[in-house]
């Protein structure tokens, strides 16, 4: 069930790059700095970080989306032109640390992406959980173009998600994926029509939020690190995993619902 967004109070309200609002369990973060078509500065990471260590107790899901017309351009290369290599490891980093603590951390992140999707924006896109992408969306990472080197975790997790020899192409030739190349190649798990994008995340957002917590921790921090173990240790991790949260007081309570009658069925379309 979908309940209104209003604005969040406290700490969260206070960051003046990010439009925080929460509905029910669902935290939404919209970049909100269109005017720069949300390109990423210190202050906007290290805002997104903030977010990430303070989420409200009670909130069970994120949804990322950006204001104006397009998701996000990237890191601000305003910034860039000025950094030295000790400090420029140390920037990396940040955005490291703020993007581990999205895919990391407490609760799912779905992000809502229109529009350009390019390099930092791309990174940020890959460290969420789910991407919902309308047909405006395009994907680039001009880094190659700017003689850098992707530096938000892009190198660990777009690969991941597309192969590395579409990743090795996009940043040779500085081709651009339309939204429905992202589908094809695994980056977008939902494509919708122009503007549809933040109705199906708040859609998938209120979804994940009924998930039990122990299974959206076992999805966020189990899964991908048994699929990078050797079968054998995946396979063993696995087995302690599910021990764990089948033992919750709440998946026993969801199985007696299930035997019980009381609990929806599985059906196509769902
Ligand atoms: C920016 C940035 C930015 C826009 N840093 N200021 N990213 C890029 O190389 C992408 C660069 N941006 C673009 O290609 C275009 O701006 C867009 C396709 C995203 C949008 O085009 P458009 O026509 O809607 O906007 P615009 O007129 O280009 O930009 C509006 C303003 O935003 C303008 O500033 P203004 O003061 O002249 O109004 C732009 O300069 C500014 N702007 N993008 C700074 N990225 C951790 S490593 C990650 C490495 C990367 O992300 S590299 C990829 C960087």
């Amino acid at each position: 069930m979908s309940h209104p967004f209003t604005p969040v109070t406290g700490l969260l309200a206070g960051l003046d790059l990010l439009q925080i609002t929460q509905g029910g369990q669902v935290l939404h973060l919209r970049l909100n700095r269109p005017e720069k078509r949300n390109a990423v500065s210190d202050r906007m990471i290290e805002q997104i970080h903030t977010v990430f260590i303070h989420l409200p107790a009670e909130v069970r899901a994120v949804l990322i989306s950006g204001a104006g017309e397009h998701f996000c351009a990237g890191l601000d290369l305003s910034e860039l032109v000025a950094r030295d290599i000790g400090g420029a490891v140390l920037h990396s980093r940040s955005w490291h640390a703020a993007f581990d603590a999205i895919q990391f951390g407490r609760v799912p992140v779905i992000c809502a992406l229109h529009g350009a999707v390019i390099g930092g924006g791309l990174e940020l896109a890959s460290a969420c959980h789910i991407r919902v992408a309308d047909r405006s969306a395009y994907f680039g990472l001009p880094e190659g173009q700017r003689g850098i080197f992707v530096g938000g975790g892009g190198s660990v997790r777009i690969p991941r998600l597309m192969g590395t020899a579409r990743m090795t192409d996009m940043m040779l030739t500085g081709r651009v994926f339309d939204a429905e190349d992202g589908e094809r190649f695994g980056v977008v798990n939902y494509l919708v029509g122009e503007g549809e994008a933040l109705t199906k995340g708040i859609e998938l957002a209120n979804k994940v939020a009924a998930i039990a917590p122990m299974t959206a921790y076992a999805v966020m921090h189990a899964l991908p690190r048994i699929v990078e173990q050797p079968p054998t240790e995946g396979l063993f991790t696995e087995a302690l995993m599910t021990a764990v949260a089948s033992n919750t007081p709440e998946a026993q309570a969801r199985l007696q619902d299930f035997l019980g009658g009381r609990a929806a069925k599985v059906t196509k379309g769902s």
